[in-house]
């Protein structure tokens, strides 16, 4: 039996870079998933008899809106929803599954690199038929539904058993629990040379994953241990927990310390990789040497035919505005177009689509490219590996050979986490109102050259995305971007990027924060970030 239940509408279910997040108390109020979820559904069209993709990260309230969600789409008119075995599917594998099985779409349930548990964070996020996260036209209508919502409709039938692999019938439509990792490892096969990467790890090569207790490591022990040979106990924490044992699953320097650690150690790996809650962020380092996300993208882009899945070369590249340059002159040495778009993987779906660019990256960790519509963690690592497997170098030369070749771009973000709102607003509105008057003015020896609030002008379909951050750009090429995070769930998040380019390969061995001290001076000066959130340091720095 289907159910029309009479519902009242939340005010505050507006998405943000990537879905809605919420603490689980505001996930567990009444009707409040069952509400986002029907916004979604009414915010669609023609999806009669077609198929629904649903998994998630695997943390605390995952099962409970797994099931919500496979009986509402049931009761909305699905034909089929394929949903990943225990309730379990990473980000880009999600959105494989949604285009290897021509999908209407997907519901991925993660809040991604955030904390899980009965008191942190759960989210909900829509994906098209493309694979990749609805764009802000969608996002936009999901809003508008939520807020005057007053009736949802769910099967009345009862759980489905998602552990077992097999096919179940609710209301006429078909719900599959498939494996879900097997689709996934299938596609990386088809890019890279597992054969190259199963030789290299024969021949003594040391690899050693954290999978942060997230949803990679099931992923990660299939393709690294079981396909390619990786000794066993190269994967980390690969066990999928709702709370993430309790840690922070954000591979960064501060989250992933003792993984950094254990990499500059004489007799460390030759390489450590991590991936965040949802699978589609990357970490890298290798022995004595940490990657950041935007030199990543850089030396992936100018690596990537070395792999089979790029043989023929990239069609261009994307980043997002606060993302270093280092890939730009990467894309400049080798002719192909440079896109640069506002933060969060949704705005790279147009240009991955008309084949603009091959491959996308942010500062934040996430790199991809035109195999989903999503970041891709593991297929960083494994892009990473091929590359390895092919030069026989180790980490620290091929990112010593880069710098030397492009230059390199000293590059950090300051996070100032849960700041008092109406501080960090206001903080962003004072530099916004301050733009004309930067321009020639001088901070500690540098003149602003430039100062606007990034407005992003797809090319694809003319939609015009505005307010993407305040940029700072210095004579000589440095650069300061101040924007607040869209995928906090306390207070306000400001971000401060930092970024300076050294073209002299004699100065490519400073410390990254000293090399950056004037302009995070400068930064400070600029915005009085310590006197507004009156914080002294940044929480996070990476
Ligand atoms: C952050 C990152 C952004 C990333 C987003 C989602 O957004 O800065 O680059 O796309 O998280 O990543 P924000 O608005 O907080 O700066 V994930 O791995 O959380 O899906
Ligand atoms: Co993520």
């Amino acid at each position: 039996m289907i159910k029309t239940v009479s519902t009242t509408p939340y005010s505050d279910q507006k998405p943000g870079t990537s879905g809605l997040r919420k603490k689980v108390p505001v996930f567990q109020q009444e009707n409040y998933a069952e509400n986002f979820i029907q916004s979604i559904f009414d915010s669609l069209e023609d999806f009669a008899g077609q198929t629904l993709v649903i998994g998630g990260d695997g943390r605390y309230y995952n099962r409970e809106v797994i099931q919500i969600a496979i009986k509402m789409a049931a009761a909305n008119g699905f034909g089929q929803v394929l949903v990943g075995r225990g309730g379990i599917l990473s980000t880009p594998a999600a959105s494989n599954v949604i285009r290897k099985h021509k999908a209407f779409g997907g519901i991925i349930l993660s809040a991604s690199h955030n904390p899980g548990g009965p008191t942190e964070d759960f989210g909900i996020k829509y994906n098209i038929g493309n694979g990749g996260p609805a764009p802000e036209k969608i996002t936009d209508a999901i809003f508008a539904r939520s807020k005057v919502i007053d009736t949802y409709k769910i099967a009345d039938a009862a759980d489905i058993n998602i552990d077992i692999e097999g096919t179940h019938t609710i209301e006429g439509t078909k719900i599959t629990v498939i494996d879900p990792v097997a689709d996934y490892a299938e596609l990386m096969e088809e890019l890279f040379d597992f054969a190259a990467i199963r030789a290299m790890f024969a021949g003594g090569f040391r690899v050693v994953f954290d999978a942060m207790s997230a949803v990679t490591g099931p992923y990660a022990k299939e393709i690294l241990e079981n396909r390619l040979g990786a000794p066993k106990g190269s994967v980390l924490n690969f066990m999928p927990l709702p709370d993430f044992g309790g840690h922070h699953p954000d591979p960064n320097l501060v989250h992933a310390r003792a993984l950094y650690e254990a990499m500059m150690a004489d007799d460390a790996p030759d390489f450590g990789a991590a991936s965040d809650g949802d699978g589609d962020r990357n970490l890298i380092i290798g022995r004595g040497i940490f990657v950041t996300p935007s030199d990543s993208l850089a030396m992936l882009a100018a690596n990537a035919h070395l792999a089979p899945g790029y043989s023929k070369g990239l069609s261009g590249i994307a980043r997002s505005m606060p993302t270093s340059g280092a890939a730009d002159r990467v894309a400049e040495k080798l002719g192909i177009g440079m896109y640069e778009t506002p933060t969060g993987w949704k705005f790279f779906g147009n240009l991955l689509d008309a084949d603009k660019v091959t491959i996308c990256g942010e500062e934040s960790a996430g790199t991809g490219s035109n195999h989903v519509r999503e970041k891709d963690g593991l297929w960083a690592v494994l892009l990473w590996l091929n590359v390895l497997a092919v030069r026989k170098e180790s980490v620290l030369d091929i990112v010593r050979e880069h710098w030397a070749a492009y230059g390199r771009n000293y590059y950090s973000r300051h996070d100032y986490e849960e700041v008092d709102s109406a501080a960090a607003n206001g903080l962003i509105a004072d530099l916004r109102a301050r733009l004309a008057d930067l321009p020639g003015k001088t901070f500690g020896g540098l003149t602003v050259e430039k100062a606007d609030d990034f407005a992003y002008h797809d090319p694809i379909d003319k939609s015009v995305s505005e307010h993407q951050g305040i940029r700072i750009l210095f004579a000589g090429g440095s650069r300061i971007v101040f924007r607040l995070s869209g995928t906090g769930t306390s207070g306000a998040t400001l971000r401060v990027y930092i970024e300076r380019f050294e073209p002299d390969a004699a100065r490519h061995d400073i410390e990254t924060q000293t090399a950056l001290a004037d302009l995070i001076a400068i930064a400070d000066e600029i915005a009085d970030i310590k006197g507004r959130t009156g914080r002294d340091a940044p929480s996070v720095i990476t």
